[in-house]
């Protein structure tokens, strides 16, 4: 037997470093690598069931839609035949609908550097094809954060086991964050009180110290809430405050207004448990707050995260170790963008298209898009607004092209198949957004039946189509060192070859996590007013804003939400245990584990619409229908209903799943997804 290491591919913070078992050049286990000083050889079930995934239903080989679009039928082809189909097929297109009428799709199926934004950006950037702006995840509230502090940088997690409180806000981290779950322990045994805010009482939620349960999308009036306890009982850091802050007076008039029983109001807490929680954040000195993704998937994600970042600067928690908050890491991995990217070979400024509105851009685009490439994404699953989605792929005219593992919902709408390596087959360069270690990974096995790498696929079809410069040519490795040829890098004597050989070197974050009094905002402070959300036609001062648009109907002159009557129950759709995104849900002993998809509605409601526990039910909106099992359970809120996706098409009793309900409206800011701002009623079948 031999030991080799690798990282996980997949799009979780935690980057765990693996250690994977081999027999007869066959994977038998995945395993963490002890070694690894942050995920320390602890890793989820989904990958330790990774073998099934490699070795069970992969594509082997390049195939070519033999039967009616959409009907799964395809007859194998040879690698040379699928790439100059492909080619041949897009000059055609090019020169009767132009440049733009080809479309890359992709989003996180592999965080590797190099098979995520390389070789494709140069590909798509070379032919002038319609740009994708890659919002699906976390755009909104990355944003939102960056508006604060200018940068995606928090604390260090691993300084987390020194916080005194920690409030994983909107996060479900015992499941899609576990690692951080691990160090919170860490802290707790410390002294430390954890503390979770969702919309329904998750894993996360019951290992908790404290539990608040408040309506979706309300947080930003309970930041606000927050924020007036403290500057009423003047609990606030006077000394940052005057140092690193801009605009606080004017956010001071704003928190004004969110007095504890209005707040109360809003967002379905009692006044008392707000008082309580705001005393008690201001008064532990070292407060660390984790930002999830689950709260800015909703129409005011973007502000209501901006508004949540700004409560570790009202009382300075920035100053203690382990104090502060973490949204995203991203920022201490700066790359060479232009070198991976090469933004240079475009010669015009292409039009960018928005990923969470695939279906819009399929059916409505003029001139159309004739040709959509598919990599590392199966939108026929994850992406919002799922049967207009389905309508665009659907269309006879559109050439479509997916390369992937396994037999998604989205390949079933293929032309031509490709079929694509794992992370165990080929080599990549991995960043974190949590941890700040960057790691490299070889292949451990030959690759599967002919499967190729993203970047091997692009650099076919860049000579296919004659494209002869040099860069599509690099390899792996020439990439990685491309990737880190910025002075960061160097003045860290962090290079490739270390890396090749370390497999993971830890960064020195340098001004950890900022020089507050040169942070990258226009400013340089931290922006409790920021100019840049007036391009939004918003005000410079965070404002609550109830998610009128795609749910309410407006709010009373409170600002209290008024659910719309025909679609009173708002649906919330967050990740499942079991998968990742919809990565392993086509594992069957995941799927076993995972059980069927479930919907949990409360008592209150499922009696007043003569639902019993165990009823199958219609979920229903104006955009789609989904049939589904109920749960009457206490853990959601009446009004509203929550259903774990992201399973395949075919699980679910009527073929449609969670994303048929959602919408492909955009978030405030950053033009992120909505997923969670979605209004719906429930009928007993
Ligand atoms: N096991 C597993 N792990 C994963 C993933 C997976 O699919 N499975 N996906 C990965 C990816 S791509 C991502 S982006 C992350 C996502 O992981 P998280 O950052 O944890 O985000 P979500 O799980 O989408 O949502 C977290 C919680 O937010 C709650 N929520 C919904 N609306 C609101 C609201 O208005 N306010 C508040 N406070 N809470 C709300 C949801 O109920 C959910 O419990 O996880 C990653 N890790
Ligand atoms: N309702 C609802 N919808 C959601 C979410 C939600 O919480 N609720 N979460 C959203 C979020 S946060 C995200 S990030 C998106 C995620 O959406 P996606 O990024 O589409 O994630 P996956 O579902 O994991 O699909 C990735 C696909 O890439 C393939 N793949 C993996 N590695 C490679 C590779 O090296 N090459 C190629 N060619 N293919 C590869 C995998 O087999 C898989 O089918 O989903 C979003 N959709
Ligand atoms: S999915 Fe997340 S927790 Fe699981 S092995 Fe990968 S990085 Fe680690
Ligand atoms: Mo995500």
């Amino acid at each position: 037997m031999e030991i080799k290491y690798s990282v996980c591919p997949h799009d979780c913070p935690d980057t765990c470093a693996l250690k994977v078992e081999i027999e007869d050049g066959k994977i038998v286990k995945v395993a963490g690598d002890p070694s690894h000083p942050v995920t320390k050889g602890v890793i989820c079930e989904k990958v330790r069931a990774y073998p099934e995934r490699i070795y069970g239903n992969r594509i082997l080989y390049p195939m070519l839609r033999t039967g009616k679009k959409g009907s799964g039928r395809f007859g194998r082809i040879s690698w040379d035949s699928a790439v100059n189909e492909i080619a041949m097929r897009w000059l055609k297109l090019i020169d009767k609908y132009g440049y733009e009428s080809i479309m890359p799709y992709s989003y996180g199926g592999t965080e590797g550097i190099i098979n995520k934004s390389s070789m494709d950006r140069r590909l798509f950037n070379k032919i002038g094809a319609t740009s994708l702006d890659r919002t699906i995840c976390s755009a909104a509230g990355s944003l939102g954060y960056q508006l604060a502090y200018g940068e995606s940088k928090g604390v260090n997690p691993l300084d987390s086991v020194n916080s005194k409180l920690i409030i994983f806000w909107g996060i479900n981290a015992l499941e899609t964050n576990m690692h951080q779950a691990v160090l919170a322990d860490a802290a707790r045994k410390n002294g430390a009180k954890i503390i979770a805010i969702d919309v329904h009482r998750n894993k996360t939620a019951k290992w908790a110290d404290d539990f608040y349960m408040l309506l979706p999308g309300s947080d930003g009036a309970l930041a606000l809430g927050i924020a007036h306890i403290i500057l009423r009982d003047n609990l606030e850091n006077k000394a940052f405050l005057e140092k690193y802050s801009f605009g606080f007076d004017e956010f001071c008039k704003k928190a004004a207004e969110y007095p504890p029983d209005k707040v109360a109001d809003i967002t379905g807490l009692s006044k008392e448990r707000i008082e309580y929680l705001a005393k008690l954040y201001a008064e532990t000195k070292q407060s660390f707050l984790r930002i999830g993704n689950g709260l800015q998937h909703h129409k005011n994600g973007g502000i209501n995260t901006w508004l949540i970042s700004l409560l570790p600067a009202l009382t300075g928690a920035w100053s203690d170790k382990g104090g502060g908050a973490l949204k995203s890491n991203s920022g201490y991995f700066p790359l060479n963008e232009q070198a991976l990217k090469r933004p240079d070979l475009m010669k015009n400024a292409s039009r960018t298209v928005n990923m969470v509105q695939l279906g819009k851009v399929l059916c409505e685009l003029d001139p159309p898009i004739m040709s959509l490439y598919v990599y590392n994404s199966n939108p026929a699953v994850v992406a919002p607004n799922q049967n207009y989605v389905i309508k665009g792929l659907a269309r006879e005219d559109l050439f479509t092209v997916v390369h992937e593992q396994t037999m998604t919902d989205t390949a079933k709408w293929a032309d031509i198949i490709l079929p694509a390596t794992t992370s165990f087959e080929h080599a990549d360069l991995y960043v974190s957004y949590w941890h700040t270690f960057i790691q490299w990974a070889d292949p451990v096995i030959p690759t599967i039946g002919e499967a190729k790498p993203n970047i091997e696929v692009f650099k076919l079809i860049a000579g296919a189509l004659g494209f002869n410069d040099e860069c599509f040519l690099d390899t792996e490795e020439d990439i990685a060192r491309q990737a880190l040829d910025i002075p960061y890098w160097k003045e860290r004597g962090i290079t490739f070859e270390r890396l090749k050989k370390e497999r993971f070197i830890k960064i020195d974050t340098g001004d950890y996590p900022f020089k507050f009094d040169k942070l990258n905002t226009l400013s340089g402070k931290i922006e409790f007013k920021s100019r840049k959300v007036s391009a939004y036609g918003l005000s410079e001062i965070p404002q609550y804003n109830p998610i009128k648009d795609c749910i309410f109907n407006g709010g009373n002159e409170n600002g209290v939400s008024l659910p719309k009557p025909d679609f009173p129950l708002i649906f919330v759709s967050p990740p499942n245990h079991f998968f990742l995104n919809s990565s392993f849900a086509g594992v069957t002993s995941l799927k076993a584990k995972a059980i069927e998809p479930f919907l949990e509605i409360n008592p209150e409601d499922a009696e007043a619409r003569g639902i019993k526990d165990g009823d199958l039910v219609r979920v229903e909106n104006g955009r789609g229908g989904l049939s589904i099992k109920a749960k009457v359970v206490n853990s959601v809120l009446p009004g509203v209903i929550v259903s774990a996706g992201l399973w395949w098409k075919d699980d679910y009793v009527n073929g449609s799943g969670v994303n048929a309900l959602t919408p492909d409206d955009l978030s405030d800011i950053g033009g992120g997804a909505t997923f969670f701002s979605s209004q719906v009623e429930v009928k007993k079948i």
